[in-house]
């Protein structure tokens, strides 16, 4: 068993708006994360939060900014690659990934919802990670988990599985009835939560090529093409690559298309 006082690491992500900060919020149990529609919305661009629950199991949870569309512009796909080398450095740092939270509002499946699960489940973390969809925006239904019974199936046929599920509402400030499943949701959370992170000891560190292999997959959601020497100027510039490290991302990138 892992120490009780190891902190594991939590990678959530979504679209903006589907409610990522409040699921911060709610699982704290206290305002940590600014709640914003416009903020930053580079994507991969990321902000750590420390929570600690009250039986003492401690988590770092990597807010971060999804895709907006299914695809991205050449000029997104190199900020993006800046910070994936950010993201992907700090994670190493912080011991790796231990699970991935998958927020979503509850409706109906989207293109964007299926690229933001292949950028982070198979690309970031080439399905190593356990992960857990947060279904948020359900207190108008009578149980809540009675939304996972109508739509899990359509999840599945859009390929977007999923080692467990919570399904809630993280929206504070409601009225009466629906306060209660507020605080319900936090339970909810919190076990799903500890149900997946605890079986996972050791956190997922991608292996020697990480950067160089999410980076060069990443490409996959770029329209046009983005030039050679822009990408190895990045990689150099920002990323600490040595040009010869660069040429071979390139060449990585090429092969994968
Ligand atoms: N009704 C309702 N609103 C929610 C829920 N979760 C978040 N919101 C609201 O949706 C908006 C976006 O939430 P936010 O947490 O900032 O989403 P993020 O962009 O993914 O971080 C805010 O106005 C929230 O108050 C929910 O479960 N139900
Ligand atoms: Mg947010």
């Amino acid at each position: 068993m892992a120490p009780a006082s190891l902190t594991r690491n939590i990678v959530i992500f979504g679209e903006t708006g589907a409610g990522k900060s409040s699921v911060i919020n709610l699982m704290a149990g206290q305002e940590i994360a600014h709640i914003s529609p416009d903020s930053h919305r580079c994507t991969l661009h990321w902000t750590e939060y420390q929570i600690t629950f009250e039986n003492g199991s401690r988590y770092k949870v990597f807010d971060t900014v999804g895709l907006e569309e299914p695809r991205l512009q050449t000029g997104e796909y190199l900020s993006a690659i800046t910070n994936a080398c950010g993201l992907v450095s700090t994670l190493k740092e912080r011991g790796g990934v231990n699970l991935l939270l998958f927020c979503i509002r509850g409706g109906r499946v989207t293109e964007t919802m299926q690229s933001n699960y292949r950028l982070f489940f198979e690309f970031l973390c080439e399905e190593k990670v356990p992960l857990a969809l947060v279904v948020t925006n359900l207190e108008r239904e009578t149980r809540m988990e009675d939304w996972y019974t109508r739509n899990g199936c359509y999840l599945e046929k859009y390929n977007i599985r999923s080692a467990g599920h919570a399904c809630i509402t993280a929206a504070q400030l409601l009225d009466g009835r629906h306060r209660d499943k507020y605080e319900a949701s936090r339970g909810v959370l919190r076990g799903v939560v500890e149900a997946h992170c605890n079986g996972s000891m050791e956190g997922w560190t991608g292996g020697q090529g990480w950067l160089a292999s999410f980076i060069s997959k990443l490409v996959e959601f770029v329209v046009g093409r983005p030039k050679k020497t822009d990408i190895i100027g990045i990689l150099t510039k920002r990323c600490g690559m040595t040009k010869e490290v660069a040429r071979q991302v390139v060449r990585q990138m090429q092969d994968e298309n």
